[in-house]
């Protein structure tokens, strides 16, 4: 080999990328003709795109292959965020922003003439999250970034994500969300770690060398996992972390019979089979629902996830596990790969030969758990005979957990049969549960919940018992959001107000918006920084109508509820309110008016049907009250369709009300609400989930509270009347009347039956009449506020500058400090 070709084989020798607008343009142009074999300007936009994203993917390459080897080489200690689900929403703007080259591209874009929001709008979302707790897992992995924790994400690469909502009739219909479509920049492919993964078969007892009785899992159906890896980079840091997703595919040998019996195209065409376990995300947001297919996504992750690290675990230190649980820690993101701690006891045993001790004892020193919902709807349960089908390995070692477990209740409290069969991981009945919360629970290190009401009702309620036998796991872990996204890209006029006032290190330390405090009081701040909100609102009403035909005044109050439609949510109240509002102004009870536009967006799960119901009932109400000449500017309503990542994306920035209404005990936490406060709503809210902590931080008189607490919701029932709530309210009266009297239902009388019968129901959870006075009444506040500007703009400045405890960055410390006790790593790049 000549000494040229072995230069140019070390990749140390190849020219580095420029940051300069016009090596930018080069980057743009060479892609755009030698990657995608184009010349023509006026090709379609999407190769423009492309062209620009392989650029700026072309200077995170170098620093992510750095990244990679100097945690390699350090060889500290690695965290693991499995979660089923990572709501990433667009990369090419955050990567723009993290490198630090926003001005740089935007320079680029024009001189190549090029539109930036039309090259921005080519990007599909990736969708691969049902909402919070998907997108939380998104902002937690950019934080990890920017802090430089070496922690890998591990989720399924979807084929389909989150299903597309169309909006016909005003009724949600579902279309697949085939994200992959146009082909993805962002990923690699790295089938050099594929993985194998077992389903079926059976387990059997065999002799080793030594002679030692162990078991093994035979007769498998096998299925691989191909990782594909996506950059996540930290900000302006050199660091860039790894989201690794697996895709399944069918082994060569898969369904090999019927190949032998002379059928080649069936058995080709079965290889579906194993493909189909990462086709499509489940779109059940907060509720389980007990698929066979499901439980083989969620143990594919795991299984795949744990194989991975374990492979690079053994490459350096071979068969020796002693510091393993010292250097390795799995977050469990909800119950959804719980299975993992089966799993791990498996691979540890069967194929590394430890005994049932060092693996539990390696296992439980390295699983947290993290909990997101008090809902028992959501806690995820699989039938035994299911499991055991499919896993029945795996369901072996469940058994032998709980065996132990329960021996250690019965110790702890002798005789306590009772204790026994509640705490018990297999819940008995008709069909015997696995009951996946406490496996996680048994299983776990720490067990956290997302915002301090919500620990603390965790260890009151649902873990009482877990409580008892471990306190010292349990610990609270308030939910953030990046700022990056969620200020510095997508509300660019205030970051820029903000960073030309206080300077930019909000961007990596968002306490530092305090610093904007005494700017709440000077006049000619406000002045900009309503200027600011207007030109956001502006956008945001260009979009409302090109999407919904309405026309949004940007004068006027936006009041915004975007979330999942779910009944414990209330955008039924959120509705009530509206169709109160429509009822003074038929009324002429219009006195100091605020004019309001009111935007509610959301997706339903496809089998909800209240929730789905509910997203008719908002349409027909906007029909009504948008078509209504009396009603005029003073009130504008549209159900928003699609809502996803890169929606907030222009809503946060354009709200002046956040609704965070939910009936509380019931929202873990909300990340919404952090969102809108960062980019300084107001929020209207009960004392649920993260408003509570917001509210501390704000100030009480910064926000508009109302509603039952989490106490009183519990004292109410089986004490509730709401006929004789409505019956007391004139103006809950009205409203009852126009909804049942068929006023939004013309042409189909009885369409919101359900809907009235739910609200008048004495067994209603989520208590919508018992709070509809005090929701009203809060709202008037909130309309008085708006009409006095200066005290209004006053209260959305003090929003953004007291909103730096909800950045991830402070919950990723959080995490490390209380569990995952990482060392940053230092990145070799620049
Ligand atoms: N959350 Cl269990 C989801 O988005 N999906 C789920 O399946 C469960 C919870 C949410 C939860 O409802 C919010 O209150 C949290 O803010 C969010 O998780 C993140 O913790």
């Amino acid at each position: 080999m000549t000494k040229e070709i072995k230069e140019i084989r070390d990749i140390r020798d190849v020219p580095p990328v420029g940051k300069t607008s016009d090596d930018l343009v080069n980057g743009i142009q060479r892609h755009y003709l030698r990657t995608f074999g184009q010349h023509k300007p006026n090709n379609s936009v999407d190769y423009k795109y492309k062209a620009l994203a392989c650029t700026i993917r072309d200077r995170l390459m170098e620093c992510w292959k750095n990244t990679k080897e100097a945690h390699e080489e350090q060889d500290k200690k690695r965290a693991y965020y499995l979660s089923l689900e990572f709501l990433m929403g667009r990369a090419l703007g955050n990567a723009v922003l993290n490198l630090g080259l926003d001005e740089q591209t935007e320079e680029a874009l024009h001189k190549l003439g090029l539109d930036v929001e039309e090259i921005i709008d080519q990007e599909s979302d990736a969708g691969l999250g049902n909402g919070g707790l998907g997108r939380l897992a998104a902002c937690f992995v950019d934080s990890c970034a920017t802090l430089q924790l070496p922690v890998v994400g591990y989720g399924i690469r979807y084929e389909y994500g989150m299903f597309r909502q169309q909006i016909v009739d005003g009724n949600q219909v579902e279309e697949p969300d085939h994200w992959l479509r146009n082909g993805n920049i962002w990923e690699l492919e790295r089938p050099e770690h594929t993985q194998c993964v077992h389903f079926g078969g059976r387990s059997e007892s065999y002799h080793d060398a030594k002679g030692t009785l162990r078991t093994r899992w035979v007769d498998t159906e096998d299925v691989l996992a191909v990782p594909y890896d996506t950059p996540i980079p930290g900000y302006k840091n050199g660091t860039v972390n790894t989201l690794r997703l697996w895709k399944s595919a069918a082994t060569d040998e898969f369904n090999l019979g019927e190949f032998n019996a002379g059928s080649y195209p069936e058995s080709v065409a079965s290889k579906n089979e194993a493909e189909h376990i990462s086709m499509v995300l489940y779109p059940n947001d907060a509720s389980e629902n007990g698929k066979e297919l499901r439980l083989r996504q969620q143990y594919f992750l795991a299984s795949a996830s744990i194989k991975d690290v374990l492979r690079q675990w053994v490459e350096v230190h071979g068969n020796d596990f002693s510091e393993f649980a010292e250097k390795n820690v799995f977050q469990l993101n909800d119950t959804h790969p719980t299975v993992s701690v089966a799993e791990l006891m498996r691979i540890l045993m069967d194929d590394y030969a430890l005994e049932w001790d060092a693996a539990w004892a390696i296992t439980s020193q390295t699983m947290a758990y993290t909990n997101h919902t008090l809902l028992p709807e959501a806690l995820e349960r699989w039938p035994v005979y299911l499991f055991g089908r499919l896993l029945p390995r795996l369901l072996e070692i469940i058994y032998e957990i709980n065996a132990r477990f329960l021996s250690e209740v019965a110790n702890r409290w002798p005789g306590d049969v009772e204790r026994q069969s509640r705490m018990s991981i297999i819940e008995e009945g008709p069909v015997q549960q696995v009951r996946m919360a406490y496996l996680a629970l048994v299983g776990s290190f720490s067990v956290n919940g997302v915002a301090q009401l919500h620990s603390d009702l965790l260890v009151e309620g649902l873990f009482a018992d877990f409580y008892a036998m471990w306190p010292e796991k349990f610990n609270n872990k308030t939910n953030g959001v990046t700022q990056r996204r969620w200020m510095a890209w997508c509300n660019k006029p205030m970051s820029e107000l903000i960073t030309d006032t206080i300077g930019g290190d909000w961007v990596t330390d968002l306490g530092e918006l305090r610093k904007l405090v005494p700017y709440a009081d000077d006049a000619e701040f406000r002045k900009q920084w309503a200027a600011c909100k207007h030109q956001n609102k502006e956008r945001l009403a260009a979009i409302v109508e090109a999407e919904c035909g309405v026309t949004f005044n940007p004068d006027a109050m936006f009041d915004i509820q975007v979330k999942r439609i779910h009944e414990y949510k209330r955008q039924l109240l959120n509705v009530l309110h509206v169709i109160h509002l429509y009822d003074r102004i038929k009324r002429g009870d219009t006195d100091n008016w605020t004019p309001r536009c009111v935007l509610i967006g959301g997706k339903a799960a496809p089998g909800y049907y209240i929730a789905k119901q509910i997203i008719k009932l908002v349409n027909n109400v906007a029909e009504v009250v948008n078509n209504d000449p009396e009603v005029g500017d003073k009130l504008k309503v549209v159900f928003f369709p699609n809502y996803r990542v890169s929606a907030m994306e222009v809503i946060a920035p354009a709200a002046d009300l956040s609704e965070q209404i939910s009936t509380a005990g019931k929202e873990a936490s909300g990340t919404g609400n952090m969102k809108f406060m960062m980019n300084g709503a107001m929020t209207i809210g009960t004392l649920d989930g993260a408003n509570i902590e917001i509210r501390e931080e704000v100030g009480d008189e910064n926000f508009f509270l109302f509603g039952l607490t989490a106490e009183e919701v519990e004292a109410t029932r089986g004490h509730y009347n709401p006929d004789a709530i409505i019956a007391d309210d004139a103006d809950f009266s009205r409203v009852m009347e126009l909804l049942e009297c068929g006023h939004f239902s013309q042409f189909e009388p009885g369409l919101f039956s359900a809907i009235f019968h739910a609200i008048r129901s004495p067994h209603d959870p989520w208590l919508v009449a018992a709070d509809f006075r005090a929701y009203v009444d809060a709202q008037q506040l909130a309309a008085e506020a708006f009409l006095d500007q200066n005290r209004w703009q006053k209260m959305s400045v003090l929003n953004t500058a007291y909103s730096g405890k909800f950045s991830t960055d402070r919950t990723m410390q959080d995490y490390n400090r209380d569990i995952w006790k990482l060392t940053p790593i230092p990145s070799k790049c620049s």
